[in-house]
């Protein structure tokens, strides 16, 4: 630990936690990176936190014969709310194993394919949606609509469940609630936890509140579908409700399917709506980027009115924005990794079995000998297939790695790419010139009060 850099002041308790914003704790600890190199840590309130973003450690920590996700800090925070569903269960919970092999299915590029109707029936929402604020000569709020239209996303084609988000002109209170859990979850990780309950005695109550709301809820979307027994048609609810594993023979008990539905409505949502929205702001700034892969999209899918589930695959430069918006923001900006036995790390730092560290994917995503001096710069090109060939493996992480890797990729990839598809078709997108980025924090990151102004193309439509 002795050679592992760590910043200079360091107080007594509160260790290096002066200076830091609580609202921003992923970007402070950004900073400290850029100080302190490839692996370092920093100490809060008597405990040692260890960063790791260098290419060859992050590769070396995604080898699972030696390390394993580590269930901490805001993970571990989160799990009053989510308990052993998918995201937040131990590796030793049985239930993960049994969970993860019940929906897996769910996520076969067949369940995709049949997902896609109603994700485009959805993001018609969102154009109809637009097409008012347009007409009313009215700016758009990208985060705000991405939210409504990725949690409509994942309750309409996973539950069968209809928030009626784009019918609100505030967030539905579902989403209120989830944000309470995840910023309530991530401030947690900013006090010491034995004075947690005194120092947050208000946000612990308001926390307890939405939890029971976001219970209610999902309890209710499981009785109505159990009433209504089979109407599913095999989304994911069906699936936890009936499936049984193949081996065992077991199925979900009532309690973990609450878990997991309210993990995947959250998981399901929050990230892909951040990276929607970091996209849209990338393809407004970057205008000849926005014409190339408007043009892609004339392309591919000519004047189809509705792209079928190939034609979404098609759109490979599409894809790469979306790959170059999650590099340079990835809306799960960090995961854990454990040792699973006492080991060396890349040959050089002891650790002992159970000890962990936090990778940090943004700065990975922006080391220069990985991608180059222009690393902050957005260039979609950096994901052609000659590009992807020449990095080395593991230095582009989004999505975490291994067993406990994200299941809901090709989801959110999917999704993402037939949005943006659409909305490159339809508008053309002009940025407020005085906007600068500003990254909000709950655990996920999203742009802060983003606004675009939209006209409706006029050429080639
Ligand atoms: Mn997702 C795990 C990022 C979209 C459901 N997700 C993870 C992890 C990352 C991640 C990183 C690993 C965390 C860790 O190691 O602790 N996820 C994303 C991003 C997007 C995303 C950046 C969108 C962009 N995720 C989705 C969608 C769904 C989903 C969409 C569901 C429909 N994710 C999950 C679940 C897990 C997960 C469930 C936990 C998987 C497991 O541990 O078995």
């Amino acid at each position: 630990l002795d050679r592992i850099p760590h910043p200079p002041r360091r107080v007594p308790l509160l260790g290096d936690v002066l200076g830091a914003d609580r609202r921003t704790p992923l970007q402070d600890t950004l900073r400290y990176a850029r100080q302190l190199g490839p692996i370092f840590r920093r100490r809060a309130f008597g405990k040692e936190f260890v960063f790791v973003w260098g290419a060859d450690l992050v590769a070396d920590m995604a080898d699972e014969s030696r390390f394993a996700k580590h269930v901490g800090l805001g993970v571990a925070n989160l799990r009053p709310v989510a308990g052993d569903g998918l995201f937040t269960a131990y590796n030793h919970e049985p239930n993960w194993q049994l969970a993860h092999d019940v929906l897996a299915p769910g996520f076969s590029r067949e369940a995709m394919a049949g997902y896609h109707p109603m994700m485009l029936s959805v993001a018609e929402r969102l154009t109809d949606s637009w097409d008012r604020e347009l007409a009313a000569g009215r700016s758009v709020d990208v985060p705000g609509d991405m939210t409504k239209l990725t949690l409509e996303t994942i309750s309409r084609t996973g539950f069968g469940h209809d928030f009626g988000s784009f019918e609100r002109d505030r967030p539905h209170p579902f989403v209120t609630a989830m944000v309470g859990t995840l910023s309530y979850a991530q401030r947690l990780n900013s006090v010491p936890s034995p004075l947690a309950p005194l120092l947050l005695r208000t946000a612990t109550r308001r926390n307890e509140a939405d939890i029971a709301y976001l219970n209610r809820t999902v309890d209710e979307m499981v009785r109505t579908r159990r009433e209504a027994s089979g109407s599913g048609a095999g989304d994911l609810l069906d699936r936890m409700l009936d499936t049984t594993h193949a081996e065992t023979g077991e199925r979900l008990s009532p309690e973990n399917v609450r878990r997991q539905v309210i993990t995947f409505l959250v998981a399901g949502h929050e990230t892909t709506s951040g990276s929607l929205s970091f996209a849209l702001h990338y393809l407004a700034r970057h205008p000849e980027i926005a014409a190339r892969a408007r043009a892609e999209v004339d392309q591919v899918w000519g004047d189809t009115e509705t792209p079928g589930y190939d034609q979404v695959a098609k759109l490979r430069y599409v894809r790469r924005v979306l790959d170059e918006s999650l590099r340079l923001w990835p809306t799960a900006p960090a995961y854990a990794r454990e040792a699973t036995r006492d080991t060396e790390l890349a040959g050089v730092h002891p650790m002992r079995r159970g000890a962990w560290a936090l990778i940090l994917t943004p700065m990975l995503h922006r080391d220069p000998e990985v991608w180059g001096a222009d690393a902050e710069e957005f260039d979609p090109d950096r994901f052609d297939a000659k590009a992807v060939r020449s990095r080395a493996p593991h230095t582009f992480k989004p999505f975490g790695t291994g067993a406990r890797a994200c299941i809901g990729r090709q989801f959110a990839l999917h999704e993402a790419t037939l949005v943006l598809g659409l909305l490159l078709r339809r508008y053309e997108l002009r940025p407020d010139p005085a906007y600068q980025l500003r990254v909000t924090e709950r655990l996920t990151l999203m742009p802060e009060d983003l606004r675009l102004h939209l006209d409706r193309r006029t050429a080639t439509a």
